[in-house]
C-alpha cells in the first residue's frame, strides 16, 4: 500500500502487542487522537494497521496462501479510495466487503484479531467524520446557540463475554447558551465501529452535572447480557447543562442561573438528543432507526419527560425509579430533613438495624418464605408498628430500641407530604416510603457485607444527622465511598438555598422552610413545579406505538415507590387498564432500594424486553430478576404492579420458578 503522510506512534504499539501477545488485540482502551493530523493521514493510518496486521499473520493463518493476498489486493483497492480523497467510509466499506472473506478465509483461532483490528480503523475513520464538527443551532429543536465536538478518541475493544464492547469512537461536545453567562452542556456520544442503527439516551441522577456513564450498563442491568454500547447501539448523555463541584450530584448552584435551571428542569435532554443524532448522522451518514432513553432517579424522570414533551425523537423508555414528579418528591425530602433534624430524632445505624430487624420479624413470612426479601409490602405496611421497638418509657435508652422522637422521625418518612398551597403542577402531595423494611443505612456487616452497602448509607440516612450549616462528608472506610449526612440533607439545603430562595450567599436557614406552608416562598416553588413536575400524559408516545417499562424498588426511601404507583394509576386512568397494556409495563422490585439493596439488586435484562417490544411486538411476559447483591445468582419473578412474588409453599426459595405473582 502507498501512504502519504506521518505514522503516529500508536501503530507501532498496536503492531508490538499483536506481536507479543501472539496476536491477540490486548486491551488498552484509549487511543488520544493524534491532534492535526489530516483526516487523510487517521484513516490511511487505520487502514496501514490492517494491512500490517495480514502482513504479520502467520501462513498458518489463512486456509490458504492466495487468501492473504486476495485480503491485501482488496487494501490497496481500498488505498486508491483513500488517494481519490474517499475516506469517508472507504475502510467501512471495506470491512463490509471482506468480512464474510475473514471467516471463509482465515482460521477461526485469528479471525477476532483481525476483526479487532478492522473495528479499531472504523472507529477510527468515524472519529474522522465527526472531528471538531460545528453543529448548527438550527439542527438543535430548543434556543441555543449551536454546538461542537470538542474531542475524539478511539476506543479499542476491550472485555469478553457479557463484558465484551467492540472499538468506537468517543466523542466529546457541549452545546453553547442563549445567555452567555450560563454554562454550557457538555455531552458523550459514543460511536461504536460495529453500529445497530439505533440509539440510547443515558438520563442522570440527583442534579446531575457529570456524565452518566454512556459506555455502561442500564440501571437494574443484568450482568450477563451485554451493555448497550457492547450491543452496538450509538449511546449518549450529557451533565445536563452545568458541571458541578465537589457536591457532584448533590451540587446544586447553578440554579442561580435560570438557563441552566431549565436545562436542568427539562431542556438538556432535548438539546443533547438533537446534537447527538446530529453527530451520529454525521458519523455513519445516516441518522439512527430507533432511538430509547434509559435512566433511574432524576434519569427516569428526564426518561419520562422527554417521551411527554418530545415523543417523536423516543420510540421506548426505560425509567426506574423515577422522580417524575420532583418538585413534589423534593418537598417530601425537605420534610424528612426536618424531621431527622429535630432534636434526638435521627436514628444511628444501630437503631436501624432494631427497626429492620423488627420490620423483617413481622412481614417477611407475608410472602409465604422468610427469605430476607419483605415482597408483600402493603401487607406488611398495614400491620407493623414501629412502636414495638419503642425505648421503655419513650426515651433514648440505648442502641437497642428507638425514642419516641426517632419513631416520630421515621413516621414522618412514612406519611405523605400535603402541599397546603396551590402547586402550578397540580400536584398537592407526595407519598411516603415504604419505610418498614427499608434499608436506611445499615453498617456493611449489617447489610450481609453488600459490596456497594456505602453507596446505599450514602443515598439513606448518611451517619451524621442533618443541619445547616450541613456537615462536610469525610472518606469512608471502604473505598471509594464517602460518609456523612443523608443524602436529602445537602441536596435539599443545596435547592432551597439557590433554586428556591435563590440566595447567592449560600448562608440562609434552609431547614427553616416548612415545605407544606412555604409562605413567601410558595409561589417560587409552584414556578419550579411547572418544569420539575412532568405531566403524565404520554398520548402522542402512546400514539406512534413507543413502548414504556417502569421499575422500582419496593422499599426505596429517597424516591418513592408509590409515587411510580401515582404515576401508573394515573395511566390507567387517562388509557384504561387495557390500553395500558399495549404500551406499558410497571414492575416493583422486592428488596431493593434507590438503585441499590443489599437484601435483593435486580440484573434484569430489560433492554432486550423493550427491543422486542418496540421492534418485533413481543409483550414482556414472565419477566426474571436475578439478585447481584449478596445472594447473587438467586431469582425471583419480576411481577407486574400491582402483583408481588408469592412464594408457591414448596420448590427452592433462590429459584423464580418457586413464586407466583400474587395481589393477595
Ligand atoms: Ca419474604
Amino acid at each position: 500500500m502507498k501512504r502519504i503522510g506521518k505514522r503516529p506512534g500508536w501503530i507501532l504499539s498496536v503492531l508490538f502487542c499483536l506481536a507479543s501477545q501472539g496476536l491477540t488485540l490486548v486491551p488498552s482502551p484509549q487511543i488520544p487522537t493524534a491532534q492535526g493530523a489530516s483526516a487523510f493521514d487517521r484513516a490511511s493510518d487505520a487502514l496501514t494497521t490492517v494491512e500490517n496486521l495480514f502482513k504479520a499473520l502467520p501462513d498458518s493463518a489463512f486456509e490458504n496462501r492466495n487468501n492473504r493476498n486476495a485480503l491485501l489486493k482488496r487494501i490497496d483497492a481500498t488505498s486508491a479510495q483513500l488517494e481519490a480523497g474517499a475516506y469517508v467510509g472507504a475502510i467501512k466499506t471495506l470491512k463490509g466487503d471482506i468480512e464474510d472473506k475473514i471467516s471463509q478465509w482465515i482460521v477461526v483461532s485469528q479471525q477476532a484479531a483481525v476483526i479487532d483490528a478492522l473495528e479499531t480503523a472504523i472507529a477510527s475513520v468515524i472519529c474522522v467524520e465527526v472531528d471538531g464538527l460545528v453543529i448548527p443551532a438550527r439542527s438543535i429543536d430548543l434556543p441555543t446557540t449551536g454546538g461542537l465536538v470538542t474531542s475524539t478518541t478511539v476506543v479499542r475493544a476491550a472485555g469478553t463475554g457479557a463484558a465484551a464492547i467492540g472499538a468506537y469512537c468517543k466523542v466529546l461536545g457541549e452545546i453553547s447558551p442563549v445567555d452567555p453567562t450560563a454554562p454550557k452542556i457538555k455531552f458523550q456520544v459514543d460511536l461504536p465501529a460495529t453500529w445497530n442503527q439505533k440509539a440510547m439516551a443515558f438520563g442522570g441522577g440527583g442534579f446531575d452535572g457529570s456524565f452518566p456513564s454512556v459506555a455502561g450498563n442500564v440501571g437494574f442491568g443484568p450482568t450477563d447480557q451485554k451493555v448497550p454500547l457492547g450491543r452496538g447501539y450509538a449511546t449518549f448523555g450529557s451533565d445536563s447543562g452545568h458541571q458541578a463541584g465537589p457536591l457532584g450530584s448533590q451540587d446544586c448552584l447553578f440554579a442561580l442561573n435560570d438557563e441552566a435551571l431549565r436545562n436542568f428542569s427539562v431542556d438538556a435532554p432535548k438539546k443533547t438528543h438533537d446534537a447527538a443524532v446530529f453527530i451520529i448522522n454525521a458519523g455513519y451518514g445516516r441518522k439512527p432507526k430507533k432511538t430509547y432513553f434509559m435512566g433511574g432517579s432524576t434519569g427516569g424522570r428526564e426518561a419520562l419527560a422527554a417521551i411527554q414533551r418530545w415523543p417523536h425523537d423516543w420510540d421506548g423508555a426505560i425509567a426506574l425509579y423515577p422522580a417524575w414528579n420532583d418538585m413534589s418528591a423534593l418537598l417530601q425530602g425537605q420534610r424528612i430533613m426536618r424531621a431527622m433534624a429535630a432534636p434526638g430524632a435521627y436514628p444511628n445505624q444501630a437503631k436501624r438495624k432494631v427497626l429492620y430487624e423488627a420490620a423483617m420479624t413481622a412481614c417477611d413470612h407475608l410472602d409465604g418464605v422468610a427469605d430476607g426479601i419483605i415482597s408483600n409490602q402493603t401487607a406488611c405496611n398495614a400491620i407493623f408498628n414501629p412502636e414495638v421497638v419503642r425505648c421503655p418509657g419513650g426515651t433514648d435508652t440505648g442502641d437497642t430500641c428507638l425514642s419516641d422522637a426517632q419513631i416520630a422521625a421515621v413516621n414522618i418518612v412514612n406519611t405523605p407530604a400535603n402541599f397546603n398551597f396551590v402547586m402550578a403542577s397540580g400536584l398537592q402531595s407526595y407519598p411516603g416510603d415504604n419505610v418498614w423494611g427499608a434499608d436506611l443505612g445499615l453498617t456493611q456487616a449489617d447489610a450481609g457485607g453488600y459490596a456497594l452497602q456505602g453507596f446505599v448509607i450514602f443515598l439513606t440516612l448518611g451517619i451524621f444527622q442533618p443541619r445547616v450549616p450541613v456537615p462536610a462528608y469525610v472518606p469512608y472506610p471502604i473505598f471509594p465511598f464517602v460518609e456523612g449526612p443523608p443524602y436529602l440533607g445537602p441536596f435539599m439545603d443545596q435547592f432551597m438555598k439557590y433554586a428556591v430562595v435563590r440566595d447567592a450567599t449560600g448562608t440562609f436557614d434552609t431547614l427553616s422552610i416548612d415545605p407544606e406552608n412555604p409562605g413567601p416562598y410558595a409561589h417560587r416553588i409552584s414556578e419550579l413545579s411547572r418544569e420539575l413536575d412532568t405531566s403524565t400524559d404520554i398520548s402522542k408516545f402512546v400514539a406512534r406505538g413507543g413502548k414504556l417499562l417502569l421499575a422500582h424498588g419496593l422499599q426505596d426511601v429517597l424516591v418513592s415507590t408509590r409515587a411510580t404507583e401515582v404515576y401508573w394509576e394515573s395511566l390507567q386512568a387517562q388509557f384504561g387498564p387495557a390500553h395500558v397494556d399495549k404500551f406499558a409495563r410497571f414492575y416493583e422490585v422486592p428488596g431493593s432500594g434507590h438503585a441499590f439493596g443489599g437484601a435483593f439488586t435486580p440484573g434484569w435484562d430489560s433492554l432486550t424486553a423493550l427491543e422486542n417490544w418496540v421492534e418485533k411486538g413481543i409483550a414482556p411476559k414472565n419477566q426474571i430478576a436475578t439478585d447481584t447483591a449478596v445472594h447473587a445468582g438467586r431469582t425471583r419473578p419480576l411481577c407486574e404492579y400491582p402483583t408481588w412474588p408469592k412464594y408457591n409453599g414448596s420448590g427452592d426459595p433462590n429459584s423464580a420458578s418457586s413464586f407466583t405473582c400474587a395481589d393477595h
